[in-house]
């Protein structure tokens, strides 16, 4: 080969270099141009929520035949760290996550960001000092959902004069635990008969809840309230007060957040009192804003979900049209 070749050849192979990174970091994010992918980690199958999230996050992507690349993280946030970095790897178009804590998240996110590859958030938020290390969130409003449990729980005991709460949290450190507190905390707040006499950690799972509230009971004869921030956790507290002989939704009251299929069942059989919803069927608007930002159009910051909450009557009208 003469000299005039070598630079020919060179030059065709730095051009093809420069093509292919560019589409790499094509402006649509599309990683290996035209096909959407999408990369998701879910924080793993705790709960019924989660069950009905997942399911209907899979049936929205292949309903729009969009790829979905799957990942459970048991809980673990290392599993969704190291999940996250095999998507940036592997160059997907949109990352998605449902964060399973809400900080310590900045240095993949800016992994991902330097990659050219969008970051959007289900469901659970994140606690960060740079906004920009994700486009959006689909999910709801915790404080809110902690404040209506509370607006209840102020009108079913108005007439009383002191009020026994346990407080039976989810995941130390997620979003719905720290939001579903405070929330809970500021509707009584200004109510000094109201007592949270214990909090305790119920991971957001059944037998969580059971195990809490069997402790509990032991140590606090004297409850009237049990305020569960998610209904898998009442749904085993419920079982540790029959077991310990008394009346749920009677003797202690039960109130509880998400209206799953089961807590609803609950709630209709009297055993809850209250239930206030967090809807979990965020896959279509996951669908939807993973093509709009695909497609670089401007997506609101905050996807915020409606959400309403049920008394017994309302759960019985309710159960037969429920889709989770
Ligand atoms: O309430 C609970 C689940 O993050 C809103 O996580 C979600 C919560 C939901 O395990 O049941």
């Amino acid at each position: 080969m003469n000299l005039r070749k070598v630079a020919l050849v060179a030059s065709i192979l730095a051009s093809s270099l420069v093509l292919s990174g560019c589409q790499a970091a094509s402006a649509d994010g599309s990683g290996s141009g035209g096909a959407i992918t999408v990369g998701f980690s879910q924080v793993g199958a705790e709960s019924g929520w989660r069950t009905a999230n997942t399911k209907d996050i899979r049936a929205a992507f292949a309903h729009a035949h969009i790829t979905l690349k799957f990942s459970d993280a048991q809980q673990q946030q290392e599993n969704q760290i190291a999940t996250i970095r095999a998507y940036i790897q592997q160059r997907v178009s949109v990352i998605a996550f449902s964060p399973v804590v809400e900080s310590g998240w900045d240095t993949v996110l800016k992994e991902a960001k330097a990659a050219g590859i969008p970051v959007v958030l289900t469901d659970r938020a994140i606690d960060t000092s740079d906004p920009s290390l994700y486009v959006t969130r689909l999910g709801s409003d915790f404080v809110k959902e902690g404040e209506k449990a509370g607006q209840w729980a102020t009108k079913e005991f108005a007439s009383a004069t002191s009020v026994n709460v346990i407080e039976i949290e989810g995941t130390t450190g997620s979003a719905p635990t720290i939001g579903r507190r405070t929330g809970f905390a500021n509707a009584i707040g200004h109510d000094p008969k109201f007592h949270i006499i214990a909090t305790q950690d119920g991971g957001f799972t059944r037998s969580g809840g059971e195990q809490a509230m069997e402790a509990l009971l032991k140590a606090h004869p004297g409850v009237d309230l049990v305020y569960s921030q998610n209904d898998d956790m009442a749904l085993g507290a419920i079982q540790a007060i029959e077991a310990a002989g008394k009346k749920p939704g009677t003797d202690i009251k039960v109130e509880s957040i998400d209206a799953t299929h089961d807590g609803m069942e609950a709630l209709a059989e009297g055993k809850i009192n209250f239930i206030v919803e967090c809807n979990p069927l965020l896959g279509a608007g996951l669908v939807k804003v993973v093509t709009e930002i695909v497609a670089g159009k401007h997506v609101p910051k905050w996807l915020v979900s409606s959400e309403r909450t049920f008394t017994r009557e309302q759960a019985i009208r309710a159960l037969p049209t429920r889709k989770y």
